[in-house]
C-alpha cells in the first residue's frame, strides 16, 4: 500500500504529479492556510507532509499524528519545526538549502540598495503628487553602497553570497559576525573580516540580518543594539521575523537614530507593527527573499524529492538530498 501524504500550500501542479507518482496525495490548491487544528486533522493517516514556514510542525502535532514519517520543508529556514522533538520520534525532517542561496543573496542586496538610496519612500512621494520642480539638491538624498562598509550578522551560505556581490561587485568593506569565524579560505573568497557584534554594529554603514531565527537569535537586534548602530546607518532584515525588535527599530527610525530599514520578515507576519507603517524611512517586502520563480520551483522539486526519498521511494530512496536531522535516517 502506498504512503499518504499532505501537500500544505498550494504549489506547481507538475510538482504534485511528481508525489502523486509514488503517493496519495490531499494538496491544498485553494492554498487556505491551515490552522494547527485542521493540520492535524489533514495530517490523520498520512506518513509524509511537505510543509512551509507557515505551519507549526511541534510535539502537539507530532503526538496526535502518530503515523507521520516526514517533514520536508519548503525553505532553507526550519524554525516552525520542532526538530527535537521530530528526532525524538523518529521523524526525518528536510529544508531547501542552496538552490535559494544566490537568489535570496540578489533580493537581500537589492533592498539593502532601495533602503540606502530611498527608492521607495521617494516613489511614494512622486506618486502623491509631491514632485513639483526639479532639481532640488538635497530631495531624497540617501547614502552610497559602494565603497561603504556592509556589516553581515549571521555568515551561511546567503551571508557569503552577500558579502562577495558586497566586495567584488561594489567595492564594499566586508565585515561580519557569526557564532564562530569562517575558515581563511572562506573568509578570502569572501573578502569578509570577522569582527564581535559590538564592532560590527558601530563600524556597518550597512547592516544586513542573514542569522537563523532561535531563541538565542531572537531580538538580536533590540533597542540596545540599535542605539549602537551608527548614526545614518541602514537596517535590512532578510532572515525572520522576531530578529529585531520590530517597536525599538520603528522607534529608532522615527528618531532618526539610523538612517533607515529594509524589511522582508516581520514579527508576527503577515500582521506588521503599526509603527513600522508610519514611518516613512523604510521599504517593506512581503517575505519574498526567495521569489524569483526559478528558485520557488528548484525549492518546490527539492522540497518532493526529500519526500519521496525519505518515505523509501525514487532513486535517493532512504537518503533524502537535505536532510536537517541526518541521525534519524542512520537509524
Ligand atoms: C520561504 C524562507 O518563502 O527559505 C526560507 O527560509 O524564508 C523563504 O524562502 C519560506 O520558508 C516559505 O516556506
Amino acid at each position: 500500500m502506498s504512503s499518504s501524504v499532505l501537500v500544505t500550500r498550494a504549489t506547481f501542479a507538475d510538482i504534485v504529479g511528481r508525489l502523486r507518482e509514488h503517493f496519495d496525495v490531499e494538496d491544498n490548491t485553494d492554498d487556505a492556510v491551515l490552522g494547527p487544528k485542521e493540520l492535524i486533522r489533514r495530517l490523520q493517516g498520512k506518513q509524509g507532509v511537505m510543509s512551509t514556514g507557515t505551519e507549526r510542525i511541534d510535539e502537539q502535532l507530532l503526538a496526535a499524528c502518530p503515523e507521520l514519517k516526514a517533514v520536508c520543508n519548503v525553505g532553507v529556514g526550519y524554525n516552525n519545526i520542532d526538530v527535537a522533538a521530530c528526532t525524538a520520534r523518529g521523524v526525518v525532517v528536510t529544508n531547501t538549502p542552496d538552490v535559494l542561496t544566490e537568489t535570496t543573496a540578489d533580493f537581500g542586496f537589492a533592498l539593502m540598495m532601495a533602503t540606502a538610496r530611498r527608492i521607495t519612500e521617494s516613489e511614494r512621494s512622486l506618486r502623491r503628487g509631491e514632485w513639483t520642480k526639479t532639481g532640488i539638491h538635497d530631495h531624497f538624498v540617501g547614502s552610497d553602497v559602494h565603497g561603504a562598509t556592509l556589516g553581515i550578522l549571521g555568515m551561511g551560505r546567503i551571508g557569503q553570497a552577500i558579502a562577495r556581490r558586497g566586495a567584488f561587485g561594489f567595492g564594499m568593506r566586508v565585515i561580519y559576525h557569526n557564532r564562530s569565524p569562517l575558515p581563511a579560505s572562506v573568509e578570502t573568497d569572501c573578502r569578509a573580516a570577522y569582527v564581535d557584534k559590538a564592532t560590527l554594529l558601530k563600524e556597518a554603514d550597512h547592516l544586513i540580518l542573514v542569522v537563523p531565527y532561535s531563541a538565542s537569535s531572537h531580538h538580536a537586534i533590540g533597542e540596545a543594539e540599535l542605539r549602537q548602530m551608527k548614526p545614518g546607518a541602514t537596517l535590512t532584515n532578510i532572515a525572520r521575523g522576531g530578529i529585531v525588535d520590530d517597536a525599538a527599530l520603528a522607534r529608532a527610525l522615527r528618531e532618526g537614530r539610523i538612517a533607515a530599514a529594509g524589511l522582508d520578515v516581520f514579527e508576527g507576519e503577515p500582521k506588521i507593527h503599526p509603527d513600522l507603517l508610519s514611518v516613512p524611512n523604510i521599504v517593506l517586502t512581503p517575505h519574498i527573499g526567495s521569489a524569483s520563480v526559478r528558485t520557488r520551483r528548484a525549492m518546490a522539486l527539492l522540497a518532493a524529492d526529500n519526500l519521496i526519498a525519505a518515505l523509501g521511494c525514487g532513486p535517493r530512496a532512504g537518503k533524502p538530498t537535505t536532510p536537517v536531522n541526518a541521525a534519524v535516517l542512520a537509524r
